[in-house]
């Protein structure tokens, strides 16, 4: 069967009707990669996968609400949609409303996102406006604009985001045949925990699956709102994607931790890095510094026995099965991956300079 993107696959689940006009990149249908490396990290009896949702259209996991929330903006006839964004989303909602033809204008806090985000949204046509302050300044006047101007908010607080991100957990229940045991993720403005978590609960309810994962959340330690219990007035981390200090889903996020019985942690900036050059040394996953964060807890969790611990009893002739979400690609912040290694070496065109520099 043709694959036409996440809507047309999982329509049953979705808010769309006959009369929506889709617009699609195709996105979803992503590679879960089984990990070698971290499974065996986590010893006998556990499987780690990693949800490569880099490999969305756009290069993040947001495409997959963007495709909802144009095609239902597209549907009610707007002209114009708008988002504040850390890079991911104003990629996405650019390419989107290239597609569609509509106007796209971004708020995008100055000097704070990744290179290939912003040269994204720029080629996609939109109209991109960095501001002297963060993202939660930029989020502020993007809701106050699309409160009182017709022009369609599609950041996550748009309930049809959250609806198409919903569909990477039926996706993740799809190819294990079941869901996972635990869920590792970051957390930025807490869509995307907010959708999976919907996403696995309606599967279940539907009879698709019959458990329900542990969902673990990973904050930047520098922007760990929901960790600190309080919004973070100046939120640091190179992981710029989740710089943020007041998530929009604050209270869904923590809604999915404790109807889950999971957990929201923090991980330190050298934490993420390290997991960021594991998975692409050693497995040959290139993401985000963001997208880390998933991996980066999952160690921290390891390191802690909490997965021994929270293992269920009933599932002792199985093996248990932890997801990593990997949000973002790894070329979406060149800079970062290139301040991480060492920088090649130049030498003369010849072939026993070049022999002598490879050591052969
Ligand atoms: C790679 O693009 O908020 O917790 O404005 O780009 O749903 O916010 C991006 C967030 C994780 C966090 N990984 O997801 C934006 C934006 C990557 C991201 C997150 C983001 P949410």
């Amino acid at each position: 069967m043709n694959y036409n993107g996440i809507i047309d696959k999982y329509r049953d689940y979705l808010p769309v009707t006959k009369k929506t006009p889709i617009v699609t990149l195709l996105e979803g249908n992503t590679p879960l990669i089984p990990s070698q490396n971290l499974s065996s990290m986590l010893g006998k009896g556990f499987e780690v996968f990693l949800k490569y949702e880099g490999l969305n259209p756009t290069g993040s996991f947001k495409d997959r609400g963007m495709t909802m929330a144009v095609s239902k903006a597209i549907e009610e006839g707007t002209e114009a949609v708008m988002c504040a964004s850390t890079g991911n989303t104003s990629a996405s909602a650019a390419a989107f409303a290239a597609r569609s033809g509509i106007r796209c204008i971004v708020l995008i806090p100055k000097g704070a996102i990744a290179l290939g985000k912003l040269a994204q949204a720029l080629i996609h046509g939109a109209q991109v406006i960095a501001i002297d302050g963060n993202f939660d300044d930029a989020l502020d006047l993007v809701k106050q604009i699309t409160d009182q101007h017709p022009i369609t908010l599609v950041n996550s607080l748009n309930p049809f985001r959250i609806e198409g991100q919903k569909t990477a957990s039926f996706e993740i229940c799809d190819m294990l045949d079941d869901a996972p045991d635990f869920q590792c993720m970051p957390v930025g403005n807490a869509g995307n925990i907010t959708a999976y978590w919907k996403g696995y609960k309606e599967y279940k309810q539907k009879g698709r699956s019959t458990r329900l994962p542990m969902m673990c959340g990973f904050q930047a330690a520098g922007s760990a709102p929901i960790v600190h219990g309080r919004p973070i007035k100046n939120p640091e981390t190179i992981a710029t994607a989740i710089r943020i200090g007041n998530p929009a889903s604050w209270q869904q996020a923590v809604a999915a931790r404790d109807e889950s019985g999971g957990l929201i942690d923090m991980v330190t900036d050298e934490e993420i890095l390290k997991a960021y050059q594991i998975l692409a040394a050693k497995e040959g996953v290139f993401v985000e510094p963001a997208s880390a964060a998933s991996v980066a807890g999952l160690i921290k969790l390891h390191e802690q026995g909490y997965f021994t611990e929270n293992r269920k009893l009933n599932t002792a002739n199985r093996n248990i099965q932890i997801v990593c979400i990997l949000t973002g690609h790894g070329l979406k912040d060149p800079d970062r991956a290139i301040r991480c290694v060492r920088e090649p070496i130049t030498v003369e065109a010849k072939l026993e300079t070049v022999m002598e520099a490879i050591g052969l």
